[in-house]
Order: structure tokens, then sequence, then C-alpha cells
């Protein structure tokens, strides 16, 4: 399994950098190793059992990978948090997950003291001062030594993440130590992981593709990886320019930055082995920019996070514009009819689902949106239309669920919907995404307001700022606009696909 794996590393290259935080110390495979260690002790220490939720919500520093490689260790359930959330949907995550331990950074405490005082499974927050220092309050005196076992049934939870819902509050993915080993060794092998691989890291870590694609991809390799506590375009384009990196994954609102910034002049790039986009579908105006601004042709990829990585343009061979590629290794897909799920034949649209050990058990405590995740026949319905060319490579044409994708994070509009409608100047709401050129889509809401005089009309800042005490900065929307009306069919459902013409322009 991918721990078994990561501990041989340690084992057998113990001064090999695993780990380094730009302007940081390197950390040793060794060293990584004894404070992943002590940090399981610290867990132990708190009686932290197998099973039990352990939530993390602090920037991307040490703290949070020993964190997360400690819990995992221990057979704890790792669930990471989005430092933007606010306390609103802060507390319904860990009452949600029933986490047992919370561990935040210290400037949060005024905030999260009374929040976590009131959840009846919490336990205890441990405040982390000063993120970004490498040594850690909570490890010290502790033992590097014990040699913990390791979890070995590839069926136990490992990771929890949260992910929207159509029609519902977030639902909690199961990840298993199965699934995470899948999906990172099919990834090792298709793209040719190496122990010599340098992987400039500027994801963010609470997410699959920062912290399993690319984090576990690199230190499954036992290479070495290079993080950026945030992403900067400068920064990035400087890195990469020193010819030390292998290898970078970013989403497609990262590579049009970096475009940008370019502007117009030539960077070879040539050197890094492998350059992949995902998260979102990448535009073919930065497919091509990219090959000729930085001679480089970017690798798309398809996952989602109930499955990791699931399709993928090859290392060797085409990469094609427009495509996500082929079915990983270990993974089956296919292209349904969405109303009768029967297989399509090849260049039909229709529902791309997925089959394999990479696959999540289960939502948290919802068995109901789990079995409505599978086929009756076992494949996981993405929600996501595409068509199999005859040479096999999927082309993704749309989604069939109501998603907002922006910057590489998915919004789900009613979730914004919901909030909108408690604010008491909205009669009635619909939120869609229009295009954008940086950030693939833009949150917008048509808003009929409820005044019948414009004096008491509300105010798009006002809107907004109500959103903001609710909701992630990324969720709040760019634009409203109000209307007097919606379009909808005779059910009274609001046409969004009608909406979007009318107010995208
Ligand atoms: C930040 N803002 C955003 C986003 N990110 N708004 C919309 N969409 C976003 N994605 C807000 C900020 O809160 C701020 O709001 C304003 O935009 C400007 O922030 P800025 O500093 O420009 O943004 P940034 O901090 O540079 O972030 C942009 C980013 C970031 C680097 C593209 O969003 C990012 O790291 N995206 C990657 C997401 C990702 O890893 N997705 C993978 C999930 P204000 O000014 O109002 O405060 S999907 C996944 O894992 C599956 C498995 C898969 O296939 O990969």
């Amino acid at each position: 399994m991918f721990l078994d794996t990561l501990a041989n590393h340690c084992r057998n290259q113990p001064d090999k950098t695993a780990l380094q935080f730009i302007g940081g110390q390197p950390v040793t495979y060794g060293e990584l190793a004894a404070a992943v260690n002590r940090t399981a002790d610290y867990l132990l220490s708190l009686g932290i059992q197998p099973g039990d939720r352990v939530a993390v919500q602090l920037p991307k520093c040490l703290p949070f990978i020993y964190f997360h490689l400690a819990a995992v260790r221990i057979g704890a359930i790792f669930l990471p948090l989005n430092p933007a959330y606010p306390t609103a949907e802060l507390r319904y995550f860990l009452a949600d997950s029933g986490a047992r331990l919370l561990i935040a950074d210290a400037k949060d405490q005024s905030k999260l003291d009374p929040l976590t005082d009131n959840l009846p499974d919490h336990q205890k927050t441990t405040y982390i001062f000063q993120p970004q220092d490498s040594g850690g309050n909570w490890i010290e005196d502790r033992s590097a030594q014990r040699d913990y076992p390791l979890p070995s049934d590839p069926d136990q939870t490992a990771m929890m993440l949260y992910t929207s819902g159509t029609t519902s509050r977030p639902k909690g993915a199961e990840i298993t130590h199965g699934n995470l080993t899948a999906n990172i060794a099919s990834l090792h092998e298709a793209w040719g992981w190496r122990r010599d691989d340098v992987l400039l890291h500027a994801l963010p870590v609470f997410h699959v593709h920062g912290l399993v694609v690319a984090l576990h991809g690199a230190l499954h390799a036992g290479a070495t990886a290079l993080l950026c506590p945030a992403f900067d375009a400068r920064t990035a384009l400087d890195l990469l320019c020193t010819g030390r990196f292998s290898v970078f994954m970013g989403v497609p609102t990262m590579h049009r930055r970096l475009y940008q910034l370019a502007a117009g002049q030539r960077y070879d790039l040539s050197g890094m082995r492998l350059m992949t986009s995902g998260s979102d579908r990448l535009p073919d105006d930065l497919f091509y920019g990219y090959q000729e601004t930085f001679n480089v042709t970017l690798l798309e990829r398809y996952g989602m996070t109930e499955t990791g990585m699931n399709l993928s343009n090859p290392l060797q061979g085409e990469r094609r514009v427009g495509a996500v590629g082929l079915p990983l290794p270990g993974v089956a897909a296919r292209v349904v009819d969405p109303d009768t799920e029967q297989p399509l034949a090849d260049g039909d649209i229709g529902e791309v689902q997925i089959k394999g050990a990479h696959v999540f058990k289960r939502y948290w405590r919802q068995p109901e949106k789990t079995a409505a995740a599978f086929s009756a026949d076992g494949w996981l319905r993405t929600g996501d239309m595409g068509l199999r060319e005859p040479d096999g490579y999927y082309t993704l044409k749309g989604r069939a669920k109501d998603l907002i994708i922006t910057g590489g994070l998915n919004v789900y509009p009613p979730e914004v919907e919901l909030v909108l409608m408690e604010h008491p100047s909205v009669a009635a709401c619909a939120v869609i995404g229009c295009p954008d050129d940086e950030w693939g889509e833009q949150v917008v809401a048509a808003i009929i307001p409820q005044a019948a005089e414009p004096a008491d009309a509300p105010d798009e800042g006002e809107i907004c700022a109500f959103c903001r005490q609710q909701l992630a900065a990324y969720k709040v929307p760019r634009r409203v606009i109000f209307v007097d009306k919606l379009p909808a069919n005779a059910l009274g459902k609001v046409q969004k696909a009608k909406l979007r013409a009318q107010l995208c322009g």
C-alpha cells in the first residue's frame, strides 16, 4: 500500500530530501518519518482511535502534511478543510463528520473556540502557532522511535473529502487505503514517475489534486517535492525556468496566468518531463499557446474527488487537444445513455461511467446517496457527459449535473441559491456559471428582488457581503443581476441554459 512504499523510502533513502517549502529547510525522508511518528504519537496520546475523524484546517504547511500522514498511518480518517471556509461552513463539516479533533491555525482561535464548544463529538482543538515554521509545539518530547503497525485493510477509510451535491448539503466521500494505493500505482505507471523527479508543487493540499495526485505521487516515487505555500505565477515561472524541476501540475487558471505572464515572450520549458492540467477543461487556445510559448505540450487528464484520476492523455504518444485521454491502468470507463444506462456506440454523447479499485467506498452516513451514485451493475455515475472516439480517447462534452467550475474548484449552484434565499430582499434567484477567460467560469446570480419600490431593492455589494458570511469566497457571486422574471419550464423549474444564453453575453 502507499504507506508501505513511503515507509520503505524513509528506511532506504533517509538522507534524500522529500519535501521543502520555498525559503524553508529541506526535510529528508528520514526526518519526515520521524516527524510523522512523533505526530502519530501525539494523536495516540489524545486517545485518537482507528476510524476517528481528524479534521485539519491549516494553510499549506509542513504541520498539515505531518498530521495528514500521521492520521492515516494510525488508521484514523483524515479530513482536510479549506482554510477559506467561513465558520458557518466549518460548523457543518465538523458536525456532520463528528470529528473528534480539529487541528487549526492559532490565529483562528477566538473564532473557533465558541464553535467547537457546541459540537457533541468534538474532543479537542489543537492550535498550531506559526504553521509555516518547520518545528511544532505538539511534537516536542514525543517519541520518534515507536513502530506503529500500518493499516493493512485496503477497505479501511483513510480520508474523507466533502463534495457538494445538486440537491443537498455537502457529502463526505470516504476514500480508502486501497483507493489511494490503486490510484497512485496507476498514475506512477502511466506518468512514469521517477525517483529523481523534482515536483514543483503549487496546488492547494486540501483537494485530491494537490494532496493525492501531486504530493502522494512524489512521495510514492521517492522523489522530491518543492512546495509553494500558494500559487503565484511570477514565482512559479521563475522557478520553472531554473531547470531544477521535472514535474508540474496545475489547473487551467494557473496555466492561463503563466501563459499571460509570458506575454508573447518564449521560454523553453521542454526540459520538464511532465506538465499536467486538470480539474477543469483545458481551453484549446491555452493548449496551443503553451506549445508555442513554453515548448511544452500540456498533458490533460480527468478525475474527481470520489475516484482520484480516471483518464489521462498518454505520457508517450498523442496528447490530443480537447480530449481527456484514455482510461488509466486498472480503470474501466464507458459512455451510456443517461436514461437507460445502456452503453453507447463510439462517437455518441452520453454519461461517462467509471469502475475500478480507485472508486470511493461510500458517502459518510449517506447510504441512499451512495446507492444513487452507482448504476445497478456497480458503475460510478460521474455526472459528466462525454464520448469515446473509436481509438479509445475520451472527450468531455458538458455536465449532466448543475455544477460550476471556477479556477478548478467546484461550486454547486443550489448551495449558493439556498444562501441567497435567506436574504430578506430576495424573492427568487438562480445561480449560473458564465464563461470567463481566466477562471473558466464565473459564478453569476440572477435575482428577483422582493421590493416593489426600486428604493428598497437590495444592492449587489450587500448581497455579496451576505453570501461571504456563509460561503467560502470562491462560491460568492462575482456578478449579481436583478431581473423581473426567470425563464421557467411548465413545472416552474428555472431553465438555466436559457438564463445563461440571456445573461452570459
Ligand atoms: C480564489 N478565488 C477564487 C478562486 N480561488 N474565486 C473563484 N474561483 C476560484 N477557484 C478568489 C479569492 O478568494 C479572491 O477573492 C479572488 O478570487 C482573487 O484571489 P487570487 O489571489 O487571484 O486567487 P488565488 O489565491 O491566486 O487562487 C487562484 C487559484 C486557486 C490558484 C487558481 O483557485 C487554486 O489553487 N485553484 C486550484 C483548485 C484545485 O486544486 N482544484 C482541484 C479540485 P476576494 O478578492 O473576493 O477575497 S478538483 C480535484 O481535486 C479533482 C480530483 C481533479 O480532477 O483534480
